[in-house]
Formats: structure tokens, sequence, C-alpha cells
């Protein structure tokens, strides 16, 4: 689906999306389709935040407000910006979002972009969902455009840690119940990481692989293991200056602090690559999978490189 992303940017152009509203598009409502995704996320200790998009065909918005201020048939940017607080507030009153007995939830908006979708220009409504108690279950109502067009369908994703969820909403299908992950384990931040390879040693001598590590989260992370079938045995290992001499030792755990970035190298954090499967030789790409507390596992592709770390002249798969 092409609008399930993180916050997007506004569009720079000030006329976009001169969408044209034949009375074929506005009208016919051919195929109205709306995309509503929920992600969880956590915020400070364990509160739980629910962030949302939705985006709404501007065609379908033009048809039920009017915004084609001028009646040309087509739709600006200004004409859309100047209608904002209208396409939200029509849209909000739509949905509903509830945490359960007790747990009452509303939702906040947040701002609102234009989005371009393969059919055209989707007005996307960014909002929180803000619950007295962190959810383990939600309701949600939708309706949207059902009462005018039962053909419409909204496209559902609720993403929570690793789990997602998905429907299609339809009059038929407009009430849903959804398990939220619990928060403490869903939502430890994964990092991001850059140039991951290993470094490929002669003989015997086990291969190091080294990464860039970078929490983009509120809360530390904690990388506690690497695995992967092609080594019998993968170690986090620290090198240090003892005295005068660099030795390297096992650690049991890597933290990144919230908003920092790690560089694994020669001189300090690794992984160690022992009992190799299967000869691993430069131009290779290893998969290994990371494990981070409270967090899916993360698989990482791994560039095979030479002693020096140069990459191997030709790349073999
Ligand atoms: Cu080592």
């Amino acid at each position: 689906m092409s609008c399930r992303a993180a916050p997007r940017r506004p569009r720079l152009a000030s006329v976009l999306a001169t969408l044209l509203l034949g009375a074929q598009g506005a009208g016919a409502h051919s195929a109205s389709d709306a995309y509503l995704n929920l992600s969880t996320r956590a915020s400070a200790g364990t509160v739980q935040l629910i962030e949302g998009q939705w985006d709404i065909a501007l065609r379908d918005l033009a048809f039920v407000l009017d915004l084609d201020a001028d009646g040309d048939g087509r739709l600006t940017w200004g004409e859309v910006r100047q209608r904002q607080s209208e396409i939200e507030a029509y849209a909000y009153r739509r949905l509903h979002i509830d945490g359960g007995p007790g747990n009452a939830c509303r939702i906040k908006p947040q701002r609102q972009l234009i989005d371009d979708h393969a059919d055209g220009a989707y007005a996307a409504l960014f909002f929180d969902v803000r619950c007295a108690h962190a959810p383990r279950q939600l309701t949600l109502d939708y309706s949207l455009f059902f009462p005018i067009d039962p053909s419409h369908r909204g496209i559902f994703v609720l993403q929570s840690g690793a789990d997602t969820t998905t429907a299609v909403l339809s009059p038929d299908n407009a009430h849903l119940h959804l398990t939220v992950a619990a928060a403490r384990a869903a939502d430890a931040p994964v990092p991001r990481v850059d140039a991951a390879w290993i470094r490929w040693l002669p003989g015997a001598i086990p291969a190091a692989g080294y990464l860039t590590l970078t929490n983009v989260g509120d809360r530390p992370a904690m990388l506690l293991s690497a695995s992967s079938p092609l080594f019998g045995d993968i170690s986090l290992h620290r090198t240090e200056n003892r005295a005068g001499s660099m030795q390297m030792a096992a650690v049991d755990r890597i933290t990144i602090p919230p908003h920092a970035t790690l560089t694994f190298e020669t001189t300090g954090y690794h992984l160690m690559l022992m009992e190799p499967a299967t000869p691993v030789k430069p131009g290779m790409h290893v998969t290994i999978t990371l494990r981070f507390a409270d967090a899916p596992p993360l698989p990482v592709d791994f560039e095979v490189r030479n002693p020096d770390g140069s990459r191997a002249a030709r790349t073999a798969r």
C-alpha cells in the first residue's frame, strides 16, 4: 500500500494536485477508498502513544464538502488548505476509538498534508490517540462515507510491535475489536543499521562483524545477541586497551542510548563470528539476526570484505 509510511513532509509546490473534478471523478464514487493506519509507540515509561494517519481521497472530500470554491472543476492546494479544519471536523466525527471500559480515548488531530496515491491526491490526516491508560484493547468505529456511499471502503492497518492487524472497513464491518501488544514488550526501539560488513581473515582466524547502530527511539536500545545459520557461535566482543595491550573480551550486552549512534570498530565493539558452517569468502553476503531487548528480531545483511576492509573485486552471492 503506497500510503503507509512515516509522517511525510509537506509538499513545496503551492499549486500541487490540480486534480480534475469531472462529473465522473467525484459524483460516481467509482472506487472510494480511504487508508487508515494506526501504530503504537512507546513514549515515557509505559505510557503508550498511538499514532494515526488517515488518507482520504480529495475527490471524495470535494464531493461531500464542495471544496471546489470557484467551481472550475479543479481543486487547488489553496482551496484545500482553506478548508482543512472542515475536512478534519468532517472526518473525525466519523471515527471513534476507545480503550475499553474505564479507559476513554480521544483523537487528537496533529496536522494535515497532501499525499499522492496512484489514483489521485489524498488528504493525509495525522493524529494521536490519547487514552487514560495504555490500552490493551481498542474498539474502533468507522463510518466516513458509508451513509452516502455504501461501496466506500476503509483499508485499515494496525501496527503494534511486531504484530500487524489488517481489516477492510465496510458498512458490514465498521466496528473493530483490536488487541494491542503489551507496551513494554512491543515498543522498545529497534535501532537503524548502516554499513554492516564482515572482515574476512585467512586460515582459522575468526571473522569479525562491524556495523553502525543508530537508536532513533526515546529509550535505550540493548543488543543482547546475534545469530546466523552460517556460524555456530556469534558473540558480542569489545576490544579494550588494558595496560598498553589491546585485549578483547565478551560482553553480555551493548547499550545504545536514546538518539545516539554506535559504530562497531576494530578498537571497540564487534561481533566475533566463530564456527563457520561453510567457508566464508569476501564478496559474500551473510544474514545475521540481531536480538534487542523487548523488540522483534532484526535480520541484517552483512557484506564480507577483505582483511583491510576493502570490497571484494567481484561480488559473489
Ligand atoms: Cu573478538
